[in-house]
């Protein structure tokens, strides 16, 4: 049985960060299926685990982890072949940038609990909360469309494939599914075309995945 094991949702975008990382850095791993739909993530089996009660969560060799930022830099750095991150330190600075501004700015606020949250108890109906979704993701994914003009080549910093990717192709998975308007976002979508053209990228992706399940 491998050593890692990855507490999981298909369809989750942070989750999906981590599932990148692991395929590109050519590691077994297992996953342990939570069904974030049936409220899987709120049990108190897997809140002893992580109190977040989030995915995902990465357990090696019995010591879990959690949030998927520091997950993929830890694996980066107990597996830094190939790299995740460039090695000068401006060059590291702008690449956690661009990852941060989908994972700290765009992700939180469009997150299952948060939307669930809009509904009850405040009232607002679903088209409300889709408007709340695609507003947010689209402003944040013309921020770093504008990164990506800036910085960017064949990946969002010039030509590795870095964490940064690994928060670009799951936001845009995101984007989709509420129907965000990516018709500003030319580049980075150039970018996702790119890198699912890759095995190992494209395996990962939500729609590949053996899980999937209409929820
Ligand atoms: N900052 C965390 C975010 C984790 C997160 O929000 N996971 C979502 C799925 S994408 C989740 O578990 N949601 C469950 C819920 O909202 O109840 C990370 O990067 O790992």
């Amino acid at each position: 049985m491998p050593d890692l094991l990855l507490y999981d949702y298909w369809r989750s975008s942070a989750a999906f960060r981590v599932r990148l990382a692991l395929a590109w850095k050519g590691l077994d791993w297992q996953r342990v299926p939570i069904d974030l739909r049936h409220g899987e993530q709120s049990t108190a089996a897997y809140r002893a685990l992580n109190p977040q009660g989030l995915v995902p969560l990465l357990v090696n060799d019995g010591q879990p982890m959690a949030q998927s930022l520091a997950i993929m830099e830890y694996l980066d750095e107990v597996h830094p072949s190939p790299p995740l991150l460039p090695v000068e330190p401006l060059a590291r600075a702008k690449v956690r940038a661009a990852a941060q501004m989908v994972a700290c700015d765009i992700h939180p606020i469009n997150n299952l609990r948060v939307l669930r949250y809009l509904k009850d108890p405040l009232g607002h109906d679903q088209a409300t909360i889709d408007t709340w979704a695609r507003h947010w993701i689209e402003a944040g994914l013309t921020a770093l469309e504008a990164f990506a003009a800036q910085e960017g080549g064949a990946c969002l910093w010039g030509d590795m494939v870095t964490i940064a990717d690994f928060c670009l192709l799951p936001q845009l998975y995101n984007a989709r599914r509420v129907a965000a308007d990516l018709s500003r976002s030319p580049r980075l979508v150039a970018i996702e075309s790119r890198l699912l053209l890759r095995p190992e990228i494209s395996r990962a992706h939500p729609d590949h995945d053996p899980d999937r399940t209409g929820g």
